[in-house]
């Protein structure tokens, strides 16, 4: 297990490289560049700089998160084939800077969805929170605005450019159905994997968040039956899923253990954190912990420790806890007890395996 750590970039994050540094075990960082548009084509200059700034602090770029792919390729529009040659040539930039995997979404719209971005906690922590009467409830200019107008800064999936035409998106995907989405997917994978492949890049796929339909809008990338499709559309190393247990774990019915094992091999990128799943469908992200979420996050790293997993893993979303200002669910705090946590377990796994005794001292 390979771990890292996501970071929005100089300038859009508040916590800064020399502090990721200090987590431990932290080997590099997951990266985009945020203020590119979904569909152009990244600028060498702005990767670039990345590196450098990463360089400088011995973290490597491998992985990045997210190149979002752009609404018309979804939408399978024709504009769609500028869209793809732009994505095949960031992936052969991506690749002269050593980048190893892309996670990117096929989410209509939206990305993560909340109802709650400081949802408090008995604790007096606060993290994100979905409540389900809400979605169903609420109309979805109301909840864009108030998500994309909190944060200081711009926030993945809630790019305001990606939302300005929200109307003319709704009505567009009108005509789009899990079929359709199913078959615009294929398309994508058809042209992209061969790139990937020929430039030794493995594509990683992030599931859905919550990895059901909302508003009305298609969703496809939600079970472990649907993952085995996707993979199976084209047959290859390079199409691969970030295997991300709090997006599918909203589901009370998928089995995240279940699915390291199956996917073993195509699983390039795992993100893992727990989520508390109530009985009536909402659910709030917690901590790492077992105990303190319906995820089994002790089993889910024995599972990936069982397989001899040699990927990349981050933790994903944490609590805003010791009075932290950030990004909704990316404080530096929680994530770094997260990753201190998957480090206990997989630590001790690995002594058991190694099966040396346990003096105190190496
Ligand atoms: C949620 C997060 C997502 C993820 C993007 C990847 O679990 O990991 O925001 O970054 O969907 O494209
Ligand atoms: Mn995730």
């Amino acid at each position: 297990m390979r771990m890292v750590f996501r970071w929005y970039g100089e300038g859009n994050d508040r916590i800064p490289l020399r502090h990721i540094k200090q987590i431990p075990g932290v080997e590099g960082i997951v990266w985009a560049l945020h203020d590119v548009p979904a569909g152009a084509e990244w600028p060498m200059e702005k990767i670039l700089q990345v590196k450098e700034q990463a360089d400088k602090y011995g973290l490597h770029i491998d992985v990045v998160e997210s190149v979002n792919v752009h609404e018309d390729i979804k939408l399978g529009l024709p504009t769609r084939k500028q869209y793809i040659e732009n994505y095949k040539r960031t992936i052969e930039k991506l690749a002269k800077v050593g980048v190893k995997v892309i996670c990117y979404n096929f989410m209509p719209v939206f990305d993560w969805l909340r109802t709650e971005l400081y949802k408090e906690l008995p604790d007096g922590s606060t993290a994100l929170f979905y409540e389900h009467a809400k979605i169903d409830a609420i109309d979805p200019m109301e909840l864009v605005n108030k998500i994309a107008g909190n944060p200081e800064f711009t926030m993945p999936g809630w790019e305001p450019e990606r939302l300005q035409d929200l109307t003319s998106l709704f009505a567009a995907y009108k005509h789009v159905g899990e079929a359709d989405l199913w078959e615009n997917l294929k398309y994508f994978l058809e042209e992209i994997i061969p790139v990937a492949e020929q430039n030794e890049i493995k594509m990683a796929i992030h599931p859905d968040d919550p990895p059901w339909p909302i508003f009305g809008l298609p969703r496809i990338m939600t079970s472990q039956e649907n993952l085995r499709k996707f993979l199976q559309l084209v047959d290859s190393p390079y199409n691969g899923i970030t295997l991300c247990s709090g997006a599918l774990g909203a589901n009370p019915q998928n089995d995240i253990v279940e699915m390291v094992k199956e996917f073993a091999d195509r699983i390039p990128f795992a993100h893992i954190r727990n989520v508390k799943v109530y009985e009536n469908g909402d659910f709030v992200e917690t901590s790492h912990r077992s105990q303190d979420g319906s995820l089994d996050i002790c089993r889910i790293v024995k599972a990936y420790h069982d397989i001899g997993y040699t990927g990349y893993a981050r933790p994903d979303h944490g609590r805003h806890i010791f009075d932290e200002e950030c990004r909704p669910g990316y404080g530096l705090y929680d994530r770094a007890l997260g990753i201190m946590y998957l480090w206990g377990i997989w630590d001790t796994l690995q002594r058991t395996k190694e099966g040396e005794s346990h003096a105190g001292h190496q």
